[in-house]
């Protein structure tokens, strides 16, 4: 029964004696088996389009772990994709795109409902998934949210301090907000067709959401957030959303009742004392372990897991790395995470 799922659980209010555990990118280039598969496919894309391997990478950190939770292998850039952009990875260096910065390029765009052509291989890997997986672990749907999305389309590129988004955001504001209107409405048709495939709760990643500030927070990360939210759980009656609005900082602090979100997640830049405290009286928290300690190992990781399952373990508690697993990570640290907080 889907609702004794134990991530389904916590996402519904309820404090487990074990918090569910699975790990951002935890299908990646650290484990050898990923590797494998991608050099099957050719390249990243190519993996993620091909139904029948990219969900064979998201099973292998299942099988290899048995984590709570399993996320759908694709990537946030594959919606500006669909809706027209040039996208390609350069080896070693990130992901390239074709710019938008002038309304004649924003016209070149597609509408938000015509995504779906590019993007039915992802539906497709969210069936095989949910006929293959084991029937405890849940099924994580994602998209990118507006502004981190539109801060790739506006560079061409990922970018330290997201200058370039800043820049247009203040010299050309109507075509900066058509744009993430544009991706508000293309992220619900998306994740809402991966609700429909299988996902049983869906992620919305703002990895930049700290780069914006005050007012330029709730009206970008806040507000197509609470949008997206609404819409799907009007289509899709009950089901939870996780938001992640990275570095939020003071900005976590009430984004479950601004956002309609069940679950926040958090960033290793705030601690799990903070957190149980100001964000978890509203709901699940999902975090925030230090990706590093997943290279380093050793008490210190044993120690920052226990203090963490502790400091969250009076609320509803979703386990999980404060950003990405790093492909230099040790496979055998994520057991010690693992066992550690399984084992106590
Ligand atoms: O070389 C490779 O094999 C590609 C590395 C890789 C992987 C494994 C990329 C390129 N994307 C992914 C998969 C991915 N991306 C997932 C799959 C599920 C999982 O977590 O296991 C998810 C959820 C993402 C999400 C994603 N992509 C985000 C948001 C989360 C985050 O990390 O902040 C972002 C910002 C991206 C863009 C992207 N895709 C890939 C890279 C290297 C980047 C970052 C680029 C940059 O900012 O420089």
């Amino acid at each position: 029964m889907a609702e004794q799922k134990t991530l389904l659980r916590a996402l519904a209010g309820e404090t487990l004696p074990t918090p569910p555990i699975w790990m951002m990118r935890q299908a990646g280039r650290y484990l050898p088996e990923y590797r494998a598969t991608r050099a099957e496919a050719g390249d990243f894309l190519s993996l993620c389009y091909n139904p029948e391997l990219a969900a064979e990478v998201t099973l292998q950190p299942i099988r290899r772990y048995g984590f709570d939770a399993a996320i759908l292998f694709a990537d946030i850039l594959l919606v500006p994709q669909a809706l027209g952009a040039d996208l390609w990875f350069v080896t070693g260096e990130g992901p390239r795109l074709s710019t938008i910065t002038t309304q004649y390029e924003f016209e070149t765009l597609n509408p938000a409902d015509a995504i779906h052509d590019t993007l039915s291989p992802i539906y497709e890997t969210i069936r095989i998934l949910t006929r293959d997986l084991p029937s405890e672990t849940a099924l994580i749907g994602f998209a990118g949210a507006p502004w981190t999305v539109a801060t790739y389309m506006i560079a061409g590129r990922g970018t330290p301090d997201q200058g370039p988004a800043h820049a247009l955001k203040s010299e050309n504001r109507p075509l900066f907000e058509a744009l993430l209107e544009r991706l508000t409405h293309a992220t619900i048709e998306y994740l809402s067709m991966q609700i429909e495939a299988g996902a049983e709760c869906v992620k919305l990643f703002d990895s930049w959401a700290g780069s914006l500030k005050g007012e330029d927070f709730d009206r970008y990360a806040t507000e197509p957030a609470r949008q997206i939210i609404a819409e799907l759980k009007s289509r899709h009656p009950g089901i939870p959303v996780i938001a992640f609005p990275r570095e939020a900082g003071e900005k976590y602090i009430g984004f479950h009742a601004a956002t309609g979100a069940d679950c926040v997640a958090i960033d290793d830049s705030v601690t799990p004392e903070w957190a149980a405290k100001h964000v978890q009286k509203d709901g699940c928290v999902q975090g925030n372990l230090k990706s590093s300690h997943m290279v380093t190992g050793g008490q210190a990781l044993v120690d920052e897991t226990r203090r963490i399952v502790t400091a969250l373990s009076n609320g509803p508690h979703i386990f999980n790395l404060g950003h990405g697993i790093t492909p230099d990570a040790d496979p055998e640290n994520v057991q010690l995470m693992i066992d550690t907080v399984r084992g106590g």
